[in-house]
């Protein structure tokens, strides 16, 4: 089957965002709401498990906050406290933005010039990827992307596969025809269970991450003369993915 489409994650894939953009503007929302709450660098590691702000707030909550006592609002907190977080997180992309991970704007442009279509699936909120892509790509995210399927349209987050099948059905494409473009274990199970072949670029938080099923494993899609790590099949000496290896790895048996 002909590849169409490249469907990418945000976080992790497009852009190195957790640990120096999204686990800030945690923690200034907690400051901003008087908690007492810091979330360090190995803790967001282990509250990476569960996907999506709110919920991963509630996650923390739950099982490392035994003394909080929840107020009558507490939906209502969660919600506000995720509002804060959010604005935090687009400022801090506005100071100084978060650059693009190597490898990707040079292959979004040799896709968008082979008349490849574009997609986004991701579990966080669509503002940030709007900040994000602004900043990183000097554009609107829709001159780049057809079809942005982010957040709460779908509530069931990765590794549930409902994104990527929103993404599709927008796209009006067979997963066959796509190819996905993830960086951890619950993004892969997500495109995964959506029936996509899934190239995975790891990066510090996913390392360890169990990658079983993915067409490739690489420490990042590479540059000419910046060439990537390979950690799973081969890649015929190649340095860098162009949309050729892409086209390579999607007719793999
Ligand atoms: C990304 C996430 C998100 C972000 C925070 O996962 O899990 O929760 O960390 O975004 P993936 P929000 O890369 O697998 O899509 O706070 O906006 O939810
Ligand atoms: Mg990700």
């Amino acid at each position: 089957m002909v590849l169409e489409a490249l469907i990418f994650d945000v976080d992790g894939t497009l852009a190195d965002t957790e640990r120096d953009g999204h686990r800030l503007a945690f923690n200034a929302a907690f400051c901003e709401f008087g908690l007492d709450w810091d979330w360090g660098v190995p803790l967001y590691g282990k509250l990476l498990q569960v996907t999506g702000g709110k919920e991963r707030i509630r996650h923390y909550i739950d099982n490392f906050c035994p003394d909080f006592v929840k107020p009558k609002d507490f939906d209502d907190l969660v919600v506000a406290l995720h509002k804060a977080k959010t604005r935090h997180y687009v400022e801090l992309l506005e100071r100084g933005g978060i650059p693009l991970r190597s490898g990707v704007k040079r292959l979004l442009d040799e896709a968008r010039a082979a008349g490849i279509r574009l997609a986004i699936a991701t579990t966080t909120t669509p503002e940030n990827v709007t900040a994000l892509l602004r900043h990183a790509l000097n554009g609107q995210p829709g001159e780049w992307f057809e079809v942005i399927a982010a957040g709460d349209i779908v509530p069931a987050k990765k590794p549930a596969p409902d994104i990527y099948f929103w993404a599709l059905d927008k796209l009006k494409l067979d997963a066959g025809r796509c190819l996905a473009l993830e960086d951890s274990e619950n993004g892969l199970k997500a495109s995964l269970g959506a029936g996509l072949r899934t190239v995975v670029t790891v990066n510090d938080y996913t390392t360890g991450h169990a990658f079983t099923g993915a067409v490739a494993v690489l420490s990042d899609l590479g540059e000419p003369g910046r060439p990537f790590r390979n950690l799973g099949t081969e890649a015929a000496g190649q340095e860098y993915v162009d949309l050729g290896l892409l086209r390579r790895w999607h007719a793999s048996p």
